[in-house]
């Protein structure tokens, strides 16, 4: 599966070499070449490879029933290969904290980062903040002032931006051991069409919620950040509800949306699941294509992986009909049995997992 990746790459550095590279030679390439520039294209190209990147939260960190180690990982356990996108969340460090709300050192993250990009793989960054008003969790929904007075309480706005500056700090600061930026993913202000967490629909204005946008960007350009991609992730929604609040053309790179498989009251709900998905993914696709953007399904998962044939009946089929650059599962969380949303060695959909993964649609590294 690492020679699916490599042929991959190779193939795209054919074409880019090939197609433009000759025509580069007397005009300006229109687009600054940065770190983020050229991962928008190695994403683009995937995406237009019928290939699949798979990704996993927090994946080489903790797992089912261990924490810490170095170089283990729940998927590497079953497959022999690590997945080709690892998810990690900042959340915490703009308080400067040096664990993140899951217990992650971002210094370990840092090095994970790191070595992830060495075996070709790329990083993808949500973020689950606390507040600057109050220091309120993310899921804290009780004051629906919060983002008005992050983004225009003269107080609360030098913080959010305080915030922003460290958080820009880190990501610059992701390099190689050869001194170059490592392009990632960043993916903050997510599933904002739900209502469960302070920046969503029902808690802020759209208005407010673009500013939130906005200023991020100020603070990451006034930072010289240029190795990220910028996702958009709004949860379940029709077209409408997920462009509602798309924050513009000039601020984001990738369309992906978040959707869970949620069983009900005895009922696994798969049906819905199916039809959330396709409307989904149906909307990044088209949306990104509009605009010659990526589409990708930002976090999924059925918690506690509860179908033994949920990978190759359930998510496989589904992603086969979307042209989107990677799929991400949730974590597999070490301190709560039931929260985990990729097998482990003895799970009943272990099989199921390895038949997924040697599925050459699916990109492991
Ligand atoms: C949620 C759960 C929480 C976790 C949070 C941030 O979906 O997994 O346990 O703290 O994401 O990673």
């Amino acid at each position: 599966m690492k020679k699916t990746l490599t042929a991959i790459l190779a193939s795209t550095l054919f074409l880019f070499v090939t197609g433009c590279g000759h025509k580069q030679k007397q005009e300006e390439p229109a687009v600054a070449k940065t770190p983020a520039r050229e991962l928008i294209e190695r994403l683009q190209a995937q995406a237009e490879s019928g290939k699949i990147l798979f990704g996993h939260q927090d994946d080489p960190v903790y797992g089912h029933s261990w924490k810490w180690e170095q170089g283990r990982s729940d998927v590497k356990d079953l497959t022999g290969h690590y997945p080709a996108i690892m998810g990690w969340d900042l959340g915490r460090l703009e308080l400067g904290d040096t664990v993140n709300l899951d217990g992650v050192p971002f210094e370990r993250m840092r090095r994970e980062v790191i070595a992830q990009d060495a075996r070709g793989g790329i990083n993808t960054f949500s973020w689950h903040p606390y507040s600057p008003v109050d220091n309120y969790d993310s899921w804290n929904i009780s004051d629906t002032t919060t983002v008005s007075r992050m983004v225009s309480d003269p107080k609360v706005n030098r913080e959010y931006r305080r915030q922003l500056r460290r958080l820009a700090h880190f990501i610059n600061g992701l390099m190689d051991p050869d001194g170059n930026k490592i392009a990632v993913i960043f993916r903050p202000w997510h599933e904002n069409t739900g209502s469960w967490f302070w920046w969503g629909d029902k808690n802020c204005s759209d208005a407010d919620y673009h500013a939130l946008w906005t200023q991020m960007r100020e603070e990451f350009d006034a930072a010289g950040v240029d190795n990220v991609v910028w996702a958009y992730s709004p949860g379940t929604s029709t077209a409408q509800e997920y462009m509602k609040r798309y924050p513009g053309d000039d601020i984001i790179d990738i369309f992906g949306t978040d959707i869970y498989h949620y069983p009900y009251d005895g009922d696994m709900r798969t049906d819905a699941y199916r039809r959330d998905v396709m409307q989904g993914l149906e909307t990044c696709t088209t949306e990104a294509a509009r605009r010659g953007k990526i589409a990708a399904f930002s976090e999924t998962g059925l918690e506690g992986v509860v179908m033994d044939d949920w990978f190759t009946n359930v998510l496989a089929p589904l992603m086969k009909q979307h042209k989107i650059a990677y799929v991400l599962c949730w974590r597999n969380a070490h301190d709560k049995p039931g929260h985990h949303y990729v097998p482990y060695e003895g799970h009943p959909a272990a099989d199921d997992f390895r038949a997924f993964a040697n599925d050459s649609t699916f990109v492991f590294i």
